[in-house]
């Protein structure tokens, strides 16, 4: 026992003076390092690995695992948020902003994307997993997917002293719904000492039910107050993707026979790196030199723009066809995991009309006028039973798409020169645009 508290302490010690010294963003890794003092998670946390490995090892499925899949998965979320004071108790548009912000970044919707450097442009993965709040709570009635929670300003949920305490409410925090059916995601002050210093934490696949999702600090949920770099609500993209089983890029090495470059995220195709980026955009750096086979005689630079790495909020742009086949490994063979591919729970459309009251602006309709084809896109939303329809100037309905995804091409080759009323909506939200055919 004796010994036990002595490890412990030198490690809570190591991460303190880490924290401290290097401005660490994430404690995802120090989290899990204390975790493998317990001899159950040591083991579940290997038998996950190894059958995530196993699955990947498989040619067919790492070949298709990085291909479209042609099915979106859809991970119902629950956003606990555990406050002390009113600015901690972050408003339903903000919870939606950051739902919305996962999307287009797992989908690879993300407007920065194609400011990524050209090298790395063909190795964007839309991983065709998205997010939704909660329709349906354990019980199985309806719900928000948001839970609010007053903690008493005493309470302390910093992963130093008080490691996981926001996860049950025996201990100030509250409890999580099941894992195999929802994506719990904590949102609190995670400060110690009155000193923020951890944006968030999550825990990898084949945690126990009662530990396992995100924990995020109040400010860097959704666009809140938080200040440039972390400003752009990535770092919850970057705690999701642990939950999904990614390593940080430079795959937390401290030294080792080759410099820092012979230690692995377990993926091909992101670059080794020496060391995680200071919160900036730095594109000159490229610290490893040991990518073969992989990039072959290429000699790729550190891929500062992943989402697995220490950049700014701005600067994070994408997740690689690797990372998304090690998604899919775990997606296929940790329990939790592969059961949440298939919740019930459904996905609830809180805040939806809030967030859009000016709806029209989110409508892309081009080109207008048009002879043939009308392409629409749709930004920033999850169009979740998102209808469209066209109408001609007698009020007459002559097109109708009854799902509409991101991006959609009508052809309008078969109607008339004229005006028409396009008309996008669902339940919550409606834009209406005019469009004309000129031939
Ligand atoms: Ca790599
Ligand atoms: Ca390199
Ligand atoms: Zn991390």
């Amino acid at each position: 026992m004796k010994k036990q508290l002595l490890v412990l302490g030198f490690n809570i010690l190591a991460f303190a003076i880490g924290t401290a010294q290097n401005s660490d963003k994430c404690a995802t890794m120090p989290v899990h390092q204390q975790r493998l003092q317990n001899t159950a998670y040591q083991t579940n946390f290997t038998n996950t690995e190894i059958a995530a490995k196993n699955w990947l090892s498989n040619s067919t499925n790492q070949l298709n695992a990085s291909k479209p899949q042609n099915t979106i998965i859809t991970i119902p979320v629950v956003v606990h948020v555990v406050y002390k004071n009113a600015a901690q108790n972050i408003p339903d548009t903000q919870i939606v902003r950051q739902i919305q912000i996962l999307n287009t970044c797992f989908r690879l919707q993300n407007s920065n994307f194609s400011s990524t450097r050209a090298i790395f442009d063909t190795l964007g993965a839309d991983t065709e997993i998205q997010f939704c709040l909660a329709a349906t709570d354990p019980q199985g009635n309806p719900t928000t997917g948001i839970v609010r929670k007053s903690a008493p300003s005493s309470a302390g949920f910093d992963p130093i002293l008080n490691m996981d305490k926001v996860k049950s409410s025996a201990t100030n925090g509250d409890d999580p719904w099941p894992n195999d059916k929802y994506l719990n995601i904590w949102v609190c002050d995670m400060s110690i000492f009155g000193q923020a210093f951890v944006l968030g934490y999550a825990t990898f696949p084949g945690e126990v039910p009662a530990l396992d999702g995100v924990v995020i600090q109040s400010e860097y949920f959704g666009y809140g107050t938080a200040a440039a770099p972390n400003n752009l609500a990535r770092t919850t993209v970057h705690e999701v993707g642990h939950f999904f089983g990614m390593r940080h890029i430079w795959a937390d090495d401290d030294g080792g026979t080759t410099g820092q470059c012979d230690s692995t995220d377990f993926v091909d195709d992101t670059p080794n790196q020496a060391a995680k980026s200071a919160s900036d955009c730095n594109l000159t750096i490229n610290s490893c030199s040991n990518e073969a086979p992989y990039w072959g005689t290429i000699d790729p630079p550190d891929m500062v723009e992943n989402y697995m790495d220490y950049s700014a909020d701005g600067c994070m742009a994408l997740f690689t066809k690797g990372q998304k086949a090690r998604m899919y490994s775990y997606l296929n063979t940790a329990p939790a995991r592969i059961a949440i591919k298939t919740s019930p729970v459904g996905c609830s459309t809180v805040g939806i009309k809030d967030l859009y009251s000016n709806f029209n602006d989110y409508i892309y309709a081009y080109p207008n006028p048009t002879s043939d084809i009308l392409h629409i896109n749709i930004t920033q939303f999850t169009p979740a039973n998102l209808k469209c329809e066209l109408y001609n100037i007698n009020g007459q309905l002559v097109k109708t798409v009854t799902q509409l995804d991101y991006q959609n091409t009508l052809q309008l080759s078969d109607l008339s020169n004229g005006i028409y009323v396009l008309k996008i909506y669902n339940s919550e939200v409606n834009a209406i645009k005019k469009i004309t055919i000129q031939k």
